[in-house]
């Protein structure tokens, strides 16, 4: 059914309310409560498919959902202590704590009773986690119902639909789909990397050929998946690459949406699309996760669509661990009191304008980010250095306005913020330090086993 046809069905008929009812609050006696299939990209970018506007990607499964969806444009992921940022992300999401209080949870120090998939499955729900094992706590995991990993190259969509063809008929279904793509390296079947010709793909607008100082990971993993200078061959074949596994994750999800269809669910399914966390593919002359700027680490996509959620975009400063108290609110299951995510059900329905003033991010030691939505903050306290960045006039980051005299004040204030929003999350990085190192970055500091180390991995994530 076209995204029109299936509107104006859901305005003008009774079902509609009964399932607007069901959605929303889950009481309707005869009424099957909604499906909920979350879909996860791996290092999804927030401008990763055509439909959130990226000009290039070829996304028509996934923007067949976003576009009757209500999407949060400033969704970020809150940060990591490690450089595998995909590991606390995913903590987060599933447990709704923050990251200093997700650490806890995941560690085992106080047993994760209310996790997401396990209040689902307390609802009633047939649960499913399909995908990447490692990228998430085993105790977590090990509460669905159900999980596979078919690995590199496998079929994530043939485990779910065989889900959705067995479970469809007893329960609602609660799928969390979270297969490999797009990380590196990059996987797609050799047609779909055929579809992408480098030479046309635009760079990115804020490309560099180095990061301008040393962030403090310069020589981390992702950061040693091209060489240096990034150069816009070396970039462009990389993105092509990118785009080439999301379009192949996307037909993915078509078989997918096809078995709801089969199964008579496609109408009565919550769809919430989002990645683990960005990815800096050229910008600032940076290619991992391990930053917080905007085109950087932590900002993600965040789409949800289903009925009784309208068609719009906000943005609200919304968290991964938003999701899973949204969802309890969406479908009608009652929302734990230890989760920390504020539900994002009142900014979806119009009843709110937003649920938080101030985001903030955080990167290991040696990275701290505050954003009211127009200005940001970063702060690297382990080379006393600091930016300050107009969002709404440059998006990109390209200007920073930390030195200028007239933001001393804004930046001293803000500063001030960051400190009492680490304290609130528990964050003991001090944002000062007694001996700051020299901000300072050359690759001619590299040592021939890091250059070494890079043209291997440079090989093995496919650049
Ligand atoms: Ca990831």
């Amino acid at each position: 059914m076209s995204t029109i046809s299936r509107r104006s069905f859901l305005g003008s008929s009774s079902f509609a309310l009964s399932m607007a009812l069901a959605g929303v609050r889950g009481h309707g006696a005869a009424a099957r409560p909604p499906n909920v299939v979350f879909l996860l990209g791996d290092d999804l970018r927030p401008d990763g498919l055509a439909s959130l506007g990226n000009p290039v990607v070829h996304t028509p499964n996934i923007d067949s959902v976003v576009e009757r969806g209500y999407c949060f444009r400033r969704a970020y992921t809150m940060g990591s202590m490690v450089g595998a940022v995909c590991l606390p992300s995913r903590t987060m999401l599933l447990t709704g704590r923050s990251l200093f209080h997700a650490q806890n949870e995941a560690s085992g120090v106080d047993p994760a009773s209310y996790t997401f998939p396990k209040v689902m499955k307390n609802a009633g729900y047939a649960t499913l986690h399909a995908g990447k094992f490692g990228n998430s706590p085993k105790n977590i995991t090990a509460e669905f119902d159900e999980t596979v990993d078919p690995g590199q190259a496998g079929d994530v969509a043939a485990s779910v639909t065989d889900f959705i063809v067995r479970r469809a008929s007893q329960a609602p279904l609660f799928i969390y789909m979270a297969g490999r793509e797009p990380h590196d390296p990059q996987y797609a079947p050799d047609s779909y990397y055929a579809q992408y010709d480098p030479a046309k793909i635009p760079l990115p607008a804020s490309f560099a050929p180095y990061h301008p100082f040393d962030n403090g990971e310069m020589t981390v993993r992702d950061e040693m998946t091209l060489p240096f200078p990034r150069t816009p061959e070396t970039v462009r074949a990389k993105l092509a690459r990118y785009y080439a596994s999301i379009t192949y994750w996307d037909s993915e999800f078509g078989r997918v949406l096809q078995a709801l269809r089969d199964a008579g669910q496609y109408e009565n399914t919550i769809f919430i699309i989002a990645g683990d966390n960005g990815l800096s593919l050229g910008e600032h002359g940076l290619l991992g996760k391990q930053n917080l700027y905007e085109f950087g680490g932590m900002h993600v996509p965040l789409v949800f669509a289903g009925p009784g959620i309208p068609h719009g975009e906000t943005n609200a400063l919304a968290y991964l661990m938003d999701i899973f108290p949204t969802v309890c609110d969406l479908a009608g299951v009652p929302n734990p009191s230890k989760v920390e995510g504020e539900s994002l059900a009142g900014v979806i329905h119009g009843r709110k304008r937003d649920v938080r003033d101030w985001l903030y991010t955080a990167y290991r030691d040696g990275q701290r980010a505050i954003t009211d939505g127009r200005w940001k903050l970063i702060r690297y306290p382990l080379i006393d250095k600091t930016q300050l960045f107009d969002l709404r006039n440059d998006p990109h980051e390209a200007y920073d306005l930390a030195s200028l005299p007239k933001h001393a004040k804004r930046v001293r204030a803000m500063m001030e913020k960051l400190g009492e929003l680490q304290r609130q999350n528990d964050d003991p990085v001090p944002l000062n330090v007694a001996a700051p190192r020299p901000a300072d970055w050359s690759p001619d500091l590299l040592t021939p086993e890091q250059l070494q180390y890079q043209v291997e991995e440079t090989k093995r994530s496919g650049g």
